[in-house]
């Protein structure tokens, strides 16, 4: 497509096309900097800076065409909201969490200034019309996990039909009941919404999609267990963050594809940094796109992010859905138990998070840990004391930062990480 076609797709969404051009002018940049100035890339990078690059455009008109077909198009902000709900209907998810400061000024027209980045930048990217997934979708899930988000939903109602999931905070059987009636709830309102029926064999298929990419997603992962490291962190940020984006079984066949690739590097002895470098497992909040800021700063000095404890990381793969459940209540509940293994912050008590980091920093081989949280996220931030702590006892070191979109901290955080990768050293 031309560009003059994309304008006029912009257009007919409703987008502000000044402010769009001025948010979309800093990203090639950034973009070269970020990623294109790493050497020994993998070359399975290609599809997924083509689909960085056609986030706006190719992607867009891909999700119209489904849109014209009658598929519903839905934006979520939460890894605990089942995709495999709108995969059962072939319709299309998109993952729509804020992760730029342009956007956070506009935010703060409606929501307090001391609330988390990450709420502030998705309400911008509403308010200033400057994302087409916002344009184009038909409806929101959000969900009660921390307070910013579940009020803010009341907020974004107003301007985008946004329905709200309540998850429990707790992980007993009431729990799992209550978030298994949620689930139900949401099947009804997707069937509603769509106008179609979600029975066994849809739902097989949606569960088998989400499981193919899930999959597809830990061999990443497993890959970066080798020394030396097949692929920077930067990289595979930027593949999980287009996780949320992309056509999940497209996705999946790419990321195995770029995994072959990475496995040949593992049994040639090849990596991305030298053999022995500093390899630096993250735990936190989540990082949309297009926040790189972390990454680029830990990598920039020399070490390797070898794992991410985080929404844009783990929590959005660990796990799988049972599958051969014969009825819905069988594959409903097989869901339930899948989403409420994740260990998210909000939950309480929340000691499988403190395994889980654990043993990526075991595993992952990782000589240190970055625990890392948005500001004015209260339970990340809380839960740091207990990460430090266990941490500690096992003798791996800590580093906790808290940050936001901007870049007025960078020289703060770049003096902070350069200490603690001289001391790992
Ligand atoms: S499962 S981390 S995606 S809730 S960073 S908005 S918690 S104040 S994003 Fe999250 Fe689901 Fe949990 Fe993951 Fe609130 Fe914290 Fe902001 Fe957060």
């Amino acid at each position: 497509m031309t560009n003059e076609a994309y304008r006029q797709m912009w257009q007919e969404l409703g987008m502000d096309l000044r402010q769009h051009d001025l948010f979309l002018a800093a990203l090639p940049e950034a973009f070269n900097t970020v990623f294109l100035s790493q050497s020994n890339r993998p070359q399975g990078m290609a599809y997924f800076d083509n689909l960085l690059m056609e986030a706006h455009g190719g992607r867009i008109r891909e999700i119209l065409d489904r849109k014209k077909e009658g598929k519903p198009v839905v934006g979520t902000f939460c890894v605990f909201v089942p995709e495999e709900l709108i995969f059962a209907i072939d319709g299309v998810s998109v993952g729509l969490c804020g992760g730029a400061q342009f956007t956070v000024p506009a935010g703060e027209r409606v929501l307090p200034r001391n609330l988390c980045p990450l709420i502030k930048s998705l309400m911008g990217f509403k308010l200033e019309r400057i994302c087409p997934y916002f344009q184009a979708v038909d409806f929101l899930i959000g969900e009660t996990t921390c307070d910013g988000k579940k009020k803010t939903w009341e907020i974004l109602n107003e301007y985008v039909p946004t329905y709200v999931m309540e998850l429990p905070q707790r992980k007993e059987e009431p729990d799992l009941a209550l978030w298994e009636r949620e689930i139900w709830r949401l099947k009804k309102e997707v069937e509603r919404r769509s106008g179609q029926i979600i029975d066994e064999e849809k739902l097989a298929r949606g569960i088998r999609r989400a499981n193919a990419r899930r999959e597809a997603l830990r061999r990443l992962y497993k890959a970066r267990q080798a020394d030396p490291v097949p692929i920077s962190g930067k990289d595979v940020l930027l593949i999980s963050q287009l996780a949320f984006f992309d056509e999940p079984e497209r996705f999946a066949a790419r990321v195995n594809e770029l995994c072959e690739e990475l496995e040949g590097r593992m049994a040639r002895g090849e990596g991305v940094a030298p053999k022995g470098a500093i390899r630096i497992v993250v735990a936190g909040t989540p990082m949309p796109i297009p926040y790189w800021k972390l990454h680029h700063i830990v990598e920039s000095a020399g070490a390797v992010i070898v794992a991410e404890e985080t929404c844009t990381g783990t929590r959005y793969f660990a796990g799988q859905v049972e599958e051969g459940g014969e009825t819905l209540e069988q594959q409903l509940k097989a869901l339930a138990r899948r989403f409420l293994d994740i260990n998210c912050a909000c939950f309480t008590p929340n000691s499988g998070r403190v395994e889980d980091i654990l043993n990526l920093a075991r595993e992952w081989r990782a000589h240190g840990v970055i625990y890392y949280t948005l500001q004015f996220c209260q339970t990340y931030a809380l839960e740091a004391r207990r990460v430090e702590k266990a941490l500690k006892e096992r003798g791996i070191p800590v580093l906790t930062l808290e940050s936001d979109y901007s870049e007025e901290d960078v020289g703060q955080l770049k003096t902070r990480i350069e200490a603690f990768l001289e001391m790992l050293n």
